[in-house]
């Protein structure tokens, strides 16, 4: 593509593809046109769609051995993704692509023993009869702990969608540590962290979490008002990041979605799709305008300190009122609601702290949201919250996500267009004030296909590196070996060091990363082994294994040595409830054991001075070889104990 043709596809939009969307799409609502113009791949109609044998043509191919990571080196990032349905958090090297580690949070995990060993079930919580609560998780986003505007290598946060639960993953072993369940609301989706207190100038580091909920609901949710779709509500959440819990909610009009942090810890932003707050699907896209909620996160803790709260049903975190009709007066507004056209999906803040981006989806535009205009509304000094908006450009169909360089240039994901847009904020914001020389769309290169998140690396702080730019995209057809109905999904690594993007590999993953972020390997410390003081229940001395009985509760405690168990064989009677307790004495990284019995369903490992447990009931008499799971020895296949189960 030339110059002059970005600057007509800047200028001059294709008519016929924005009428597409801007008409026949979004009037035949109950018709086929929606289901043609927002679905997916309309546009690349003639890709094959699987198994066609069609290679791809090799012109869009410019992966060379600069990227390539050779055997034995390492990468230059960690990319930590979300993990969609399988409920997990992933971890990647950037740029090889290669699948480092895979984090069981919401999800059971055979190998780590996630859902089996008590300790794992103690942070997903239980039912009354021992079995983790929930079994499913849907985890979109995940953003690290931050201190002076960038990482600190501390935590990561990660949302799960289905029951609304909020995890922390400690970044030292990469392993979830708590989870909490969000009260009163449905479809958590956006989380961001805190990036500095809006006060206090000594905390310059995370201590809240923000949460947003995408589905209304009736409040309390207890089977009242459940036609009557006035009276579905949404709150927004914060969470303590250090003790995690829930600090307040806030009472809104319209629902959340995703969710962003200013720099200076002042404002907390959700771009809002249902301001309709419609139940059914049309009724979600009936306004033309939805909008950009700000909350002033300093005046909401005021409120919330001045006891000016409810709360809704058995749930006791104090909520505050933050609905338009109590927030007419921007010296006291708690929330600010900032128009925005359409149904608008995504919001990103500018690494230089400035602006956020929020992509229309349904216009084809992202709104350019200066930081100090919104702060200067609530200093009752801007006329409308309108008034904050000092962009608009359209950059293409269906707009999604925002990832920033260090240059001052925003990359959007187009899912419908199936193109990443390259974007000058500060050029935009020239051409909204009516300079027509302003240039403001830079580059496009075509991903295949529809994107959904995008990211660049170190993007999400001000260490932005402008370096690389990862495409997630949900629709991968002729890009990989077809594997059934169901592809895999490509995370295309595109390099935007310079004035054209190039595009430089495709990495497969399975279905289906949300976000991700792209974190630079110097921040990531981690730990080579564990501390047998760290855990209570640790037998620290190979001379303290054996059996030990109270009636019909037994502990075995044992631990593990390559190639052995501490004990050859333990004796239990029928119906006891026993505790297995195994500490791993092995003090060099990786040496880690399995320990698995049959027919009893346990399965976990124990990591180098880790210790780690499991109850259950013995109620099938026998002999139980119980085995290491994990390759560890020349001796590991006789790496055994027997569970012997007396009748
Ligand atoms: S949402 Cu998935 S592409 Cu859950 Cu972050 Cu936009
Ligand atoms: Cu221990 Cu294999
Ligand atoms: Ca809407």
């Amino acid at each position: 593509m030339t110059q002059d043709d970005i600057k007509t596809l800047d200028t001059q939009p294709d008519l016929n593809r924005r009428k597409f969307l801007g008409t026949t799409a979004l009037v035949s609502l109950s018709g086929v046109g929606l289901s043609v113009g927002l679905s997916a791949c309309n546009k690349k109609e003639s890709a094959p769609t699987a198994g066609a044998g069609a290679p791809t043509t090799s012109a869009e191919a410019t992966g060379s051995s600069k990227y390539e990571v050779p055997p034995g080196k390492l990468d230059e990032y960690y990319s930590f993704s979300s993990g969609g349905h399988s409920g997990e958090v992933r971890i990647y090297g950037l740029p090889s692509g290669r699948e480092l580690k895979r984090i069981p949070v919401f999800n059971m995990d055979a190998l780590v023993g996630w859902g089996v060993t008590n300790e794992s079930k103690a942070i997903l919580g239980t039912k009354p009869n021992g079995t983790p609560k929930y079994t499913t998780g849907d985890t979109h986003h995940v953003h690290q702990t931050y201190a002076d505007g960038t990482y600190d290598g501390k935590y990561m946060f990660v949302n799960d969608k289905i029951h609304s639960r909020l995890a922390r993953v400690r970044m030292d072993t990469m392993e979830c540590d708590k989870i909490i369940e969000l009260p009163n609301i449905q479809g958590f989706h956006g989380t961001f962290p805190d990036k500095r207190d809006p006060v206090d100038p000594n905390i310059n580091h995370t201590t809240r979490v923000f949460c947003g909920s995408e589905f209304s609901i009736p409040l309390p949710n207890d089977g009242r008002d459940m036609e009557d779709g006035s009276k579905y509500k949404s709150l927004f959440t914060c969470v303590d990041s250090n003790t995690m819990d829930v600090r307040w909610q806030v009472l809104i009009d319209g629902n959340c979605d995703l969710v962003a942090s200013s720099y200076d810890g002042k404002l907390a932003a959700t771009n809002q799709y249902n301001t309709e707050m419609g139940i059914h699907y049309e009724d979600t896209m009936s306004a033309e305008m939805d909008a950009c909620l700000f909350f002033n996160v300093a005046r909401i803790e005021e409120a919330v300190k001045a006891g000016k709260v409810s709360t809704i049903g058995s749930s006791k975190v104090p909520v505050v009122d933050g609905r338009r009709a109590s927030n007419q007066d921007p010296k006291t507004a708690l929330t600010c609601y900032v128009p925005i056209p359409k149904n608008p999906h995504g919001v990103n803040i500018s690494p230089d702290g400035k602006y956020y981006a929020c992509a229309g989806k349904l216009s084809p535009t992202a709104s350019v949201i200066e930081h100090a205009l919104v702060l200067k509304w609530f200093d009752g000094e801007l006329a409308k919250p309108r008034d904050a908006v000092v962009a608009e450009p359209e950059i293409g169909l269906g707009p999604l996500h925002t990832g920033y360089d260090n240059k001052g240039n925003a990359y959007t994901t187009l899912f419908l267009d199936s193109q990443i847009v390259k974007w000058n904020v500060e050029a935009a914001i020239k051409a909204f004030k009516g300079d027509k020389n302003a240039k403001v769309v830079l580059d496009r290169i075509d991903v295949h296909y529809q994107p959904g998140h995008g990211f660049t690396s170190m993007g999400e702080t001000k260490e932005a590196d402008g370096h690389f730019f990862l495409s997630d995209n949900k629709f991968s057809k002729d890009r990989f070996l077809p594997v059934g109905p169901l592809h895999a999904e490509t995370a295309q690594l595109i390099d935007i060091s310079g004035d054209k993007m190039k595009l430089v590999a495709d990495h497969s993953v399975y279905s289906e990363p949300h976000d991700s972020i792209i974190v630079r390997r110097d921040i990531i410390k981690t730990r080579q082994v564990y501390n047998l003081d760290e855990f209570p229940l640790a037998v620290k001395d190979p001379k303290d294994s054996g059996v030990f009985r109270n009636g019909k509760k037994v502990t075995v405690k044992l631990i593990s040595q390559a190639p052995a168990f501490s004990l050859r064989e333990f004796k239990l009677k029928k119906g006891d409830e026993v505790t297995i307790i195994l500490t791993n004495h092995d003090k060099v990284e990786d040496l880690t054991h399995g320990f698995a019995i049959p027919k009893y369903d346990i399965q976990f490992i124990v990591n180098p001075l880790e210790t780690k447990s499991v109850t259950f009931t013995v109620d099938k008499p026998g002999v139980y070889w119980c085995y290491c799971t994990n390759f560890c020895h020349a001796l590991h296949l006789e790496m055994r104990s027997r569970m012997i189960v007396e009748a």
